[in-house]
């Protein structure tokens, strides 16, 4: 390539392309020229906003440059790429982590300093990047961190949403929703407006024998709609890599179809289906585990999987290969059951427009898809009505039908007898109206299907997927547990930390092996390094009651014992256990005298999360937490012993001083319901202690530190079924701490006692699905062990060194690689060239 460009000019380029700031000059030089001519400022109205902008925008220009040289050196090597799709990317902030990634924060804060600005404040000024929901959406910004670490040709591919996740106000106690609009200034995408895929909806399908006796299916006379590529650079930790997430946005298509409107004098119902186009990547889904077969969603999701499978094919043809080495050079990922749709449609664009064999195609399509399971939770398992897909997707039902066709013959071949068997697994539900199962389509239609830690690996086998198991056996299924990246959740979050443990061990390889951290394990006894050890963790507490402060307006003691519950409000994660157990130690306060209560242990509790909009239980749980708060916080028997407080609009940048802060943190799920989690692993890898129950990636993380390093407690998930069955056919009786609980809200302690009641029926009255009367005694029993346990802090802090020495498993790297050796059959790039040349000049 490089050698049919003339010689002149290649010298022109290489002369004058751009090298990267290195130098403290060369970065304000950088930032200083953004800020006057990008944006148009100066030195007499320079704000914080702009010195973030103008340092976000130098940094962009150096992450480009090795963007591009990436893309170039991925094109040249000719490997199998990976491509994920996920329509949740929850990156939070990109500044700080760009910063520390390419290894010139300290220059960017010499520099800033120079200009006259702190660099905590001008990190501060970014808006998080929120499209996503919670765990499934980070852990697939974690992913990217990751992949571009350890040099695997690896791209993103999602929605780019107009607004991310809804901003949470609480007023008088309630949840108030805000819309994100999250795009007025963000430095960190590219729009590439010679990128795009006209993607149809509706229409019908046209089937006829063309002359030369061929069968031609044409699907026609559909809307069109327009995918434009927006690309984010994703760099790597010490590494010259800088990957690609691209994300979609919709906008009215300008062929012929709408100019027909237009010129017939139809202007303004024209711009409406410009806007109606725009709608499709406009929101967000703000549920979490849940799903409500919403046409705009289904639209969502055909959008993106037909925008991104026409890229990569587009991108395959480039390489003159054939068909049949189409899997050699292309893995993708499902992350969860949302891109199911794109099984479909490569199947279609291989059938369809590129004429190969129902077979051959099917074959392809199967060797190329690997299918990640997020949940077992039956509300969350997508189904979408057959009448709905057949109206905006015509071919794609058809195409749905034959895959199930062909699937059922072979299942009644392998069971003849079997005829319950073949109902069970079919693709199409036969109810009122027919469903098609998106999960068992993902299933059929990907080489491999894996869950998210142990149990829930173990589960999906036994449970939701066990006919799968029977039809395909057992090799199909695999467990890959989740991790985090180590770079966002310890270094970036917690430098300080960082910077000690990097002092121990000698330096900071751990944040690209993680399991270095087990060299800290010799250091337990190391009473300086203890001292600095607790003295870190009481920064992290101060800097959490500064923000508390400052955002509630109140104070908390940084000395009490300081119980975190950040997550998504959910039954199922049981924060109504942890709120009821705190009105339980309220009560127990109160009924002390001042003797007894100068042994206690000062606690605050703190609680942050959002409820979907339209999940009025999870509402309550908030209201509940608000009112005990403003009861609890005031009341003068109680002063520094308990505080109640709910952090509002808890995000990815609010983690991040949340995270590190921790004493306990509670992951208290009812057994068998949290696929894995991935906050605790944050917790503990941060000098935190878990209390929890035997669930998801809990019982991995019991396992590498130790079970004298955590407090579990609660029925084991073998169990839940059981118990279950008996609150409704048992003398099943509230555990009657319980009861003195609830009778403490119905006497109106914290307000209108009726605002709580369905909480209380939940359980006393419907069956308490979520087991938390079966759990409440040895919640509480543990929680006094915690107290206990506070108070000798020097064996607290061993605990706390032990546990992150033993965390090295947990590092999103090792899940990576796991994927990539498992199910991608990916090998990274050498880069080291490339490291050389960069160390040379
Ligand atoms: C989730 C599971 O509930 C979590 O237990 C798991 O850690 C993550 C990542 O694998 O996936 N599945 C799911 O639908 N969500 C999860 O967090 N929900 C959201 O992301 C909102």
């Amino acid at each position: 390539v490089e050698s049919s460009i003339p010689e002149h000019m290649r010298e022109a380029w290489k002369k004058f392309s751009p090298k990267g700031f290195t130098t403290k000059d060369e970065f304000e030089s950088e930032a200083v020229k953004h800020i006057e001519t990008t944006l148009a400022r100066s030195l007499f109205n320079c704000d914080e906003l702009a010195a973030y902008s103008g340092t976000a925008l130098a940094f962009r220009d150096r992450l480009i440059i090795d963007w591009n040289k990436t893309q170039q050196r991925q094109s040249f090597a000719d490997q199998k790429r990976l491509y994920y799709l996920s329509l949740e990317f929850l990156m939070g902030r990109a500044l700080d982590n760009a910063m520390l990634n390419v290894g010139l924060k300290n220059v960017a804060k010499d520099g800033l300093a120079d200009l006259g600005f702190r660099i905590e404040d001008i990190i501060a000024q970014e808006h998080d990047a929120a499209l996503g929901n919670g765990g499934l959406g980070r852990l697939a910004a974690c992913f990217l961190d990751s992949m571009a670490t350890l040099n695997y040709a690896a791209w993103g591919y999602g929605l780019r949403y107009r607004y991310g996740i809804f901003k949470q106000e609480i007023q008088d106690g309630y949840q108030v929703e805000i819309p994100d609009y999250w795009l007025d200034f963000n430095p960190w995408e590219f729009p590439r407006h010679d990128v795009s895929v006209d993607v149809q909806f509706y229409g019908w399908v046209n089937k006829y024998t063309n002359d030369e006796g061929k069968q031609i299916v044409s699907w026609q006379d559909g809307e069109i709609v327009t995918a434009t590529a927006y690309d984010v650079p994703v760099p790597g930790y010490g590494t010259p890599t800088v990957n690609n997430l691209r994300l979609w946005s919709s906008k009215a298509s300008s062929g012929e179809f709408d100019f027909a409107k237009f010129n017939s004098g139809e202007y303004e119902s024209a711009v409406a289906d410009e806007q109606r186009a725009e709608t499709i990547s406009a929101v967000l889904y703000p549920n979490d585990n849940l799903e409500r077969g919403k046409e705009l969603r289904l639209k969502q999701q055909y959008f993106w999987c037909a925008a991104s499978l026409h890229d990569i094919v587009r991108r395959f043809k480039k390489s003159k290969r054939k068909w049949s080495e189409f899997s050699d050079q292309v893995a993708i990922q499902l992350n969860d059951t949302h891109p199911t749709l794109a099984i479909v449609e490569l199947q279609r664009i291989l059938v369809d427009m590129e004429g190969l064999g129902w077979d051959e195609a099917w074959t392809i399509v199967t060797s190329t898809f690997g299918y990640t399971n997020h949940t077992v939770l039956p509300e969350a398992l997508e189904k979408w009505s057959v009448p709905l897909i057949q109206n905006l997707l015509p071919r794609h039902l058809q195409i749905i039908y034959e895959i199930n066709l062909q699937f059922l013959q072979s299942v009644e071949k392998r069971f003849p007898k079997d005829r319950d068997l073949l109902g069970r697994v079919s693709i199409i539900e036969e109810s009122q109206p027919k469903m098609v199962r998106m999960a068992y389509l993902a299933i059929i239609g990907s080489h491999k299907v894996n869950g998210v830690a142990e149990l829930h690996s173990d589960l999906i086998k036994t449970t939701i997927f066990k006919d799968f198991v029977k039809v395909y056996g057992p090799d199909k299924f695999t467990n890959v547990t989740n991790g985090i990246t180590p770079r966002r959740w310890l270094h970036q979050a917690n430098p300080r930390l960082s910077e000690l443990i990097a002092s121990k061990i000698g330096s900071y390889e751990f944040l690209k092996d993680l399991t270095l951290l087990n060299k800290l394990e010799p250091f337990v006894d190391d009473k300086e390094f203890k001292k600095e050890w607790a003295e870190i963790k009481y920064a992290n507490k101060v800097r959490l009651a500064q923000h508390i402060q400052t955002t509630k307006g109140y104070s908390v003691n940084p000395k009490a014992l300081f119980d975190i519950q950040v997550k998504r409000i959910h039954e199922y994660k049981r924060q109504q256990l942890n709120i009821f157990g705190v009105i339980h130690r309220y009560m127990a306060i109160k009924s002390m005298s001042p003797e007894e209560r100068k042994k206690l242990v000062p606690r605050v509790s703190v609680f942050g999360g959002k409820a979907a909009p339209g999940y009025w239980m999870a509402k309550t749980i908030i209201h509940l937490i608000n009112k005990v708060g403003e009861v609890v916080n005031k009341d003068p028997d109680v002063g520094d012993l308990l505080k109640v407080v709910f952090l509002e609009d808890y995000n990815v940048s609010k983690a991040e001083i949340i995270v590190p802060a921790s004493d306990i943190s509670e992951h208290i799920s009812t057994a068998g319901t949290e696929a894995s989690g991935t906050s605790n692993m944050k917790f503990v890898l941060n000098g935190g202690m878990i209390i929890g129950t035997l669930d998801g990636a809990n019982i991995e993380i019991t396992r590498e530190i130790g079970e004298q390093n955590i407090f579990l407690f609660g029925n084991l998930s073998e169990d839940v079924e059981d118990l279950r069955h008996h609150h409704f056919y048992g003398d099943y009786k509230v555990n009657p701490e319980l009861v003195k609980v609830f009778d403490c809200i119905k006497k109106g302690t914290f307000g209108d006692e009726g605002a709580f009641g369905a909480l209380i029926s939940g359980i006393v009255e419907h069956g308490d699905y979520y087991l938390v009367s079966d759990d409440f005694n040895s919640y509480c029993q543990t929680q006094d062990l915690i107290d206990e346990a506070y108070k000798d802090q020097d064996a607290w802090v061993t605990k706390s060194i032990t546990s992150v020495a033993r965390m090295g498993f947990f590092t999103s790297d090792r899940c990576i690689n796991e994927y990539a050796d498992t199910i991608w059959n990916i090998e990274p790039l050498d880069v080291a060239e490339e490291k050389e040349v960069r160390a040379r000049t």
